[in-house]
């Protein structure tokens, strides 16, 4: 593996997720592996778990650390080419990146769209930037269209808690929020399941179909109803439109995830990527009951990027 940023980099995605749950076990099986190199963490946009869980992962494997916010500690950043900088940009990116790699071992980007512009979100410029410039692998610590971090522990949850000897059935289901969310999470979410041993359905309004590529294999249901039938994995996420970008389209009112919902499914456990808004996505008696499986699946982000970080150092000895 040379960068992480989808699930297109992992060559054996059961290997990883093995390599996971073996992480989990021993946390600290491989603490000489990283001894003398550093991850650079760089933030464009806000992050509790992705932060801490992708620290206390390096920290496991004896990384150094070094974290930036770097939208508001660092320079103002020019992305474009060929712009003569006489406005409130400082610096260019191409030197920014390059530097930082000069610091850095592996470095961790990350870098929420914009929604203005599908174009640009979707062409991942700034992750591509700083694959281009840096000359070190590159973690995606959530770009503009995935969250592939959040994706692995998602399947090592769903790995821990399946149930015996069938394929589990699991549904990604659209919620209503107050902000346009990008669509990374559910992207990432579903070409991971989409790569998974698992029946996977996707239920949203209309308007709110991700892009083609994604989920591809998926079986897209508009009927929330119908699609949580038997489920055994709810999966809840806001995201706003792909079709009109960047658009939120309806209040959703009747698509909260609430405990009346579980009647028909499997005893369905619930996810979330967090960070939830209560009453709003998921009902405060779901978050508090027996269902859900958030917090576990927030712990995982530890182990998932311990064992990405793990590969991506044998990679590069
Ligand atoms: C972000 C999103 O939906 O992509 C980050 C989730 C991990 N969520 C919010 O901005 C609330
Ligand atoms: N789930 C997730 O990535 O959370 P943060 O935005 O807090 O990192």
């Amino acid at each position: 593996m040379k960068n992480y940023t989808s699930v297109h980099d992992v060559a054996d995605v059961a290997a990883l997720v093995k390599e996971a749950l073996e992480m989990k076990k021993a946390p600290l099986a491989h603490k000489e592996l990283g001894t003398g190199k550093t991850l650079g963490l760089i933030f464009l946009n806000p992050s509790l778990r992705t932060r801490l869980s992708t620290q206390k992962a390096a920290l496991n494997l004896g990384l150094n650390v070094m974290v930036m916010n770097l939208d508001k500690e660092g320079w103002a950043l020019e992305t474009q080419e060929g712009v003569v900088m006489n406005g409130t940009t400082v610096e260019h990116i191409k030197e920014a990146a390059a530097v930082m790699g000069q610091y850095c071992d592996i470095l961790g980007l990350r870098s929420f769209p914009k929604l203005q512009s599908k174009e640009e979100d979707y062409s991942e410029d700034i992750l591509n930037k700083f694959i281009k410039y840096t000359g070190v692998p590159i973690l995606s610590l959530e770009s503009a269209t995935r969250h592939p971090l959040q994706s692995l522990a998602d399947l090592v949850t769903i790995t821990e808690h399946k149930p015996e000897g069938r394929r589990p059935k699991v549904v990604l289901t659209w919620a209503p929020h107050v902000k346009p969310l990008p669509q990374a999470v559910p992207n990432s979410f579903a070409e991971w399941m989409c790569a998974a041993d698992v029946d996977f359905v996707i239920t949203h309004p209309e308007g709110y179909e991700l892009e083609n590529s994604f989920t591809e294999g998926a079986t897209i249901e508009y009927d929330q109803e119908k699609a949580l039938q038997d489920a055994d994995f709810i999966y809840v996420k806001n995201w706003s439109s792909y079709k009109e970008y960047g658009k939120i389209l309806s209040d959703g009112e009747g698509w909260m995830m609430t405990n009346e919902k579980l009647i028909n499914t499997n005893n369905a456990k619930v996810m979330h990527c967090l960070p939830v808004r209560r009453g709003l996505e998921l009902s405060d008696e779901i978050l508090d009951g027996p269902n859900s499986l958030v917090i576990q699946e927030a712990g995982n982000r530890v182990y998932a990027a311990q064992a990405v970080l793990k590969q991506l150092l044998e990679n590069s000895k």
